[in-house]
C-alpha cells in the first residue's frame, strides 16, 4: 500500500511539474501556397518552429481567402494559443479581428506582408520585404540593360503584372515601379494587371495581352511564379522570351535561376522567404520577456540576371549561373 502511495505521489510531482513546462502554443496564420516563395517561407517557418524544444505549432494555411483568415485567428483565440503569426492576403480588413487578438491579449508577431490597421493594434514586432525598393529595381534593372545594350534611347512598351490587388507586396512594388519608371522616360507603361502571384493567372493575363496589345517589349512580373506563367504564354504564342520579351521577376526562387539559365528570363529581385531565424529569435526574446524592436524590414536583397554587373545604384547584378548551386529556396 505504501508502495502504491509513493508511485501515485511521484506521478503527481512528476505531472505537475510537467505540465508547469507545458508547450508554448505558436499559432500561425499563412495566406496559401500561391507561389514557391510562399511554399518556402512557410516549409522555413514550420521546420524552425516544430524542431524547437518545448514549442507547439498550430498552423492554418487560408488558400489565399481572407475569410479563411479571420475564421483562423478567432479558431487560435478560442485554442488559447501562446503566440500568434501572421501574414494577411490583403492590407485591408483586419482591424476587428485583430483587435480581438489584442484584447485576448496573445502577443501578435507580423510578419511579411503589413495589415493597413498596423498603427491601430498593438503586435510585439513587423518583420517584411522592402517593396517598394524591390519595384524599383526591377524597373532600374531594365533601364540600364537597355542602356549597355545601346537601347537607351529607344521607346519600348512595359506591360506591369502585379500581385494579389491591395497585398502590401502588390501596393509596395507597384509604388516602387512607377517610381522607377520617372528616371527611364524611354520606357512606355502600356498595361498594368494583377496575375494573383500565381502562375497559372500569370499565364492567362500574358495570354491575353498578346491577343489585345500591339507590341510588348519589356514585362515587369511582380514576382516569378506568374513570370514562369507568362513565358508559357509567349512560348504558345510562337515568341522567344527573354529576346522578343525582356522578363523580369520579384523573389529569386529556384525556377527562375533555371529560366535565367535556359535564357527564357533575363532578371530577377530577390526577396527572401527565409524568415525562421527572425521568428524563433522574436519568439525566444519575448518568452524571456523582453520587448522587441517594432519594425524589422529587412533590407532589398540581391539582384540576378544572365550576365551580372548591371549597376542599379544600391546594388550590382550578380550572373545567376555563378550563384545558382549556393541558393537555399
Ligand atoms: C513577398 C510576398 C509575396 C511574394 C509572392 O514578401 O508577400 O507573396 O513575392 C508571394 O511570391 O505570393
Amino acid at each position: 500500500m505504501r508502495k502504491l502511495f509513493a508511485l501515485v505521489l511521484t506521478l503527481a510531482v512528476l505531472f505537475s511539474a510537467a505540465s508547469a513546462f507545458a508547450d508554448v502554443k505558436i499559432a500561425f496564420s499563412q495566406i496559401g501556397q500561391e507561389s514557391d516563395w510562399r511554399t518556402a517561407n512557410t516549409d522555413d517557418i514550420t521546420k524552425a518552429i516544430t524542431s524547437h524544444p518545448g514549442w507547439t505549432f498550430i498552423y492554418d494555411d487560408a488558400q489565399q481567402k481572407q475569410e479563411n483568415q479571420i475564421k483562423a485567428l478567432r479558431n487560435f483565440i478560442t485554442q488559447n494559443v501562446d503566440y500568434i503569426l501572421f501574414t494577411g492576403v490583403v492590407s485591408t480588413g483586419w482591424d476587428e479581428v485583430l483587435k480581438e487578438v489584442n484584447e485576448a491579449e496573445i502577443p501578435l508577431l507580423l510578419i511579411d506582408r503589413m495589415p493597413d490597421c498596423a498603427d491601430k493594434i498593438e503586435y510585439e514586432a513587423a518583420f517584411g520585404g522592402d517593396f517598394v525598393e524591390e519595384g524599383r529595381r526591377q524597373i532600374a534593372w531594365v533601364g540600364e540593360y537597355l542602356k549597355a545594350k545601346g537601347r537607351g534611347d529607344e521607346d519600348v512598351n512595359v506591360v506591369i503584372m502585379e500581385g494579389t490587388t491591395g497585398a502590401s507586396a502588390q501596393t509596395g512594388r507597384t509604388e516602387g515601379n512607377l517610381a522607377g519608371l520617372k528616371a527611364y522616360p524611354h520606357l512606355k507603361l502600356i498595361a498594368q494587371q494583377s496575375g494573383n502571384f500565381t502562375r497559372a493567372e500569370g499565364q492567362a493575363v500574358m495570354e491575353s495581352w498578346l491577343k489585345s496589345l500591339e507590341k510588348i517589349d519589356v514585362l515587369i512580373a511582380q514576382n516569378d511564379d506568374m513570370a514562369l506563367g507568362a513565358i508559357d504564354a509567349i512560348k504558345a504564342a510562337g515568341k522567344v522570351p527573354g529576346k522578343d520579351i525582356i522578363i523580369v521577376g520579384c523573389d529569386s526562387v529556384k525556377a527562375a535561376f533555371d529560366a535565367i539559365l535556359a535564357g527564357d528570363m533575363n532578371c530577377t529581385v530577390e526577396c527572401t522567404p527565409l524568415y525562421s531565424k527572425f521568428v524563433v529569435d522574436a519568439l525566444e526574446k519575448l518568452i524571456a520577456g523582453e520587448k522587441l524592436g517594432k519594425e524589422i524590414v529587412h533590407p532589398a536583397e540581391g539582384v540576378f540576371d544572365t550576365e551580372g554587373g548591371i549597376d542599379l545604384g544600391t546594388v550590382t547584378s550578380q550572373k545567376a549561373a555563378d550563384v545558382i548551386a549556393s541558393r537555399v529556396y
